[in-house]
């Protein structure tokens, strides 16, 4: 195996958390490339339940973990769970725990804004983590963040601050909100400081050594591809390049070192936050999906919108992501329906679509066409092999590889990393 490369290619919560635990433990690196900690993977390993929103799920298999410069980081959310991890007995030490010094911070003053924005939008609420991932990318790209490396430069940051809280200034007396408070700042920034720097490292030369000696780097993708900046369904969107060619830009390794693309999906659609969702439910169907399949946000307990597995939108996802081979997920929540729906393509005033235009207004007013198949009895939960499924389980799994014209490479049938199907 070489490098291996796990996207969500829905709307994120695929259920990368388990595939990623079970091929870190084959990696001999874990990096995390975009994102920072609206990422909610839930690992779940033997009897213990890890959650995690920011550090890369080689944490806990004690495999070398790095946060590379494609990542914003909040520094107080990273030592809130790197002290819960230890909590559980997990080792997070900067042998194994390394942070790129180029990320840029997410400050208190991004959550403030992410916050005031989404409160001031009514309607046209994004419904965001509220974690301040976008305003901070904003000032990564406005040359204003203040990055990891600067916390080993406290006593030069006014010139930066002075630009920094010129424009957060303005932002904030437009909401009616006082100005910020420079001194508290850079007294929680000195207090975090030394926290932060222990991890810092270039680790784009611990990447490129890892490369020269042939190791094996898993790259770990949080959120999916319908929510990526650009492919995803703008505006209803993180701010991040969630696509598989980020990696190379997100950890200092260039564009040769996604290696196999992993895209994994989900056997159904959910969404959390806002935007448009074709194939959403609001029948006992999707209530039935959003329980058994219990879907509720790892990070912030918001309960997901659930629908029909929709090709089309994995067909283009994995197109613009270079998806390789996916990971199908959470059949078993199909268990037991007597028919499932497949869409196949959409329709917009008569004329038919076989991707998704790109106009939030048009996304809003598509109608799934939809292909319809026998369900099946039989529990598909806990298989193990091909021969464990149902035969028109695996019809419906055939089905959606034509569609999606992308091999299925795994088939995921429980939370427990052992309820595995390697197809090839
Ligand atoms: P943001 O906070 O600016 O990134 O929000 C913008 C949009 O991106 C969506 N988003 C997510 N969607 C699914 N899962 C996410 N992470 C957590 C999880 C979610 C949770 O994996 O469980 O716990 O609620 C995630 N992060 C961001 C968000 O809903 C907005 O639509
Ligand atoms: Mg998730």
């Amino acid at each position: 195996m070489g490098n291996v490369t796990v996207i969500g290619a829905q709307w994120g919560d695929e259920g990368k958390g388990k595939i990623v635990d079970w091929l870190a433990s084959r990696a001999d690196c874990v990096v995390r490339f975009q994102g920072g900690h609206n990422a909610g993977h839930t690992l779940v390993v033997g009897e213990q339940v890890y959650k995690l929103s920011l550090l890369p799920s080689g944490i806990v298999t004690g495999t070398l973990s790095i946060i590379g410069n494609g990542v914003v980081l909040d520094p107080w959310a990273l030592r809130d769970e790197v002290e819960r991890l230890r909590g559980q007995g997990v080792r997070v030490e900067p042998d194994v725990l390394r942070l790129a010094e180029t990320c840029p911070l997410i400050l208190p003053i991004h959550r403030d804004l992410d916050a005031l924005r989404e409160d001031a939008s009514g309607a046209g609420k994004i419904g965001t983590t509220r974690r301040g991932i976008g305003p901070a990318y904003e000032d990564k790209v406005g040359r204003r963040a203040i990055r990891v490396c600067d916390l080993a430069h406290l006593d030069s940051l006014d010139p930066q601050l002075d630009r920094l809280c010129a424009h957060h200034d303005a932002l904030r007396a437009g909401f009616g909100h006082p100005p910020v408070d420079r001194e508290r700042l850079k007294r929680d920034l000195s207090e975090i400081a030394d926290f932060v720097l222990q991890f810092a490292r270039p680790v784009w030369l611990d990447l490129d050594e890892a490369k020269s000696r042939g190791r094996r780097i898993l790259f770990e993708g949080a959120q999916g591809v319908l929510l990526d900046v650009d492919h995803g369904t703008y505006p209803f969107v993180t701010s991040s390049n969630t696509v598989a060619g980020t990696t190379g830009s997100g950890s200092g390794m260039g564009p040769g070192a996604a290696g196999f693309v992993l895209g994994i999906v989900k056997a159904y659609t959910t969404r959390v936050g806002s935007g448009p969702f074709p194939t959403e439910l609001d029948d006992e169907v999707g209530q039935i999906l959003g329980t058994r399949g219990r879907e509720f946000g790892t990070v912030t307990g918001r309960q997901r919108r659930c629908g029909w597995f929709d090709a089309v939108l994995v067909r283009q996802a994995a197109a613009v992501s270079g998806v390789t081979g996916i990971a199908l997920t959470k059949i078993d929540v199909l268990d037991g329906l007597e028919t499932v729906k497949i869409c196949v393509g959409y329709e917009i005033d008569g004329k038919r679509f076989d991707y998704l235009p790109p106009h939030a207004a048009d996304q809003a007013r598509v109608r799934p066409i939809y292909e319809e198949m026998p369900g099946w009895a039989e529990s598909t939960a806990g298989a193990r092999s091909w021969a464990d499924l149902p035969a028109q389980a695996i019809k419906y799994i055939r089905r959606v590889e034509e569609l999606i014209r992308c091999p299925v490479a795994l088939v995921s049938t429980s939370p427990d990393r052992d309820d595995t199907i390697l197809v090839r």
